[in-house]
């Protein structure tokens, strides 16, 4: 099993600042972290970041042309304006969990709306980077079960 880690705009900042909304884990501990994860579960992970659009949109076909098997992605703040990224999913069909490290509902209303929603089979939202791990856990249980 090999899963898309996917982050968009601005994750690399992570830990570096506004510790009170993202935490103090850097961006580089975090795919660290992932990719020990993902040793201990037996499964292989391929971490993208990239604060371009169109860098997403093909990193989400590249998994889906290379037989990926499910998307982790946090797409930052194109969650909420990127129609591009919702037709990339629906396009490849992977399951996909969409994950927040903050929770975007309780925040500015202009992040009230993901885009990204629609094509995913779950959001995790308001669990610190801990999101990520019940992400990749939900993709294995899913999974497994097909
Ligand atoms: O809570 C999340 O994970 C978000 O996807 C993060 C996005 C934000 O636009 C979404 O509404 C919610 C922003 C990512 C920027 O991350 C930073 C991390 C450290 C310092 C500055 C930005």
């Amino acid at each position: 099993m090999k899963l898309l880690i996917l982050n968009g705009p601005n994750l690399n900042l992570l830990g570096i600042r506004e510790p009170a909304i993202y935490g103090h884990e850097t961006f580089a501990d975090l795919c660290e972290r992932i990719k020990a994860y993902a040793k201990e579960k037996g499964i292989e992970v391929r971490l993208v970041q990239s604060n371009h659009e169109g860098d997403l949109v093909d990193a989400i076909q590249q998994a889906y042309f290379d037989g990926l098997d499910g998307i982790v992605m946090n797409p930052g703040a194109y969650t909420h304006t990127s129609i591009a990224l919702l037709d990339a999913l629906k396009g490849v069909g992977l399951p996909a969990v969409e994950v927040h490290i903050s929770d975007p509902d309780t925040r500015e209303d202009f992040r009230k709306i993901s885009f990204v929603r629609a094509a995913c089979v779950a959001t995790i939202k308001g669990h610190g980077t801990q999101g990520y791990f019940e992400a990749i856990d939900l993709l294995i249980d899913r999974l497994s079960e097909a």
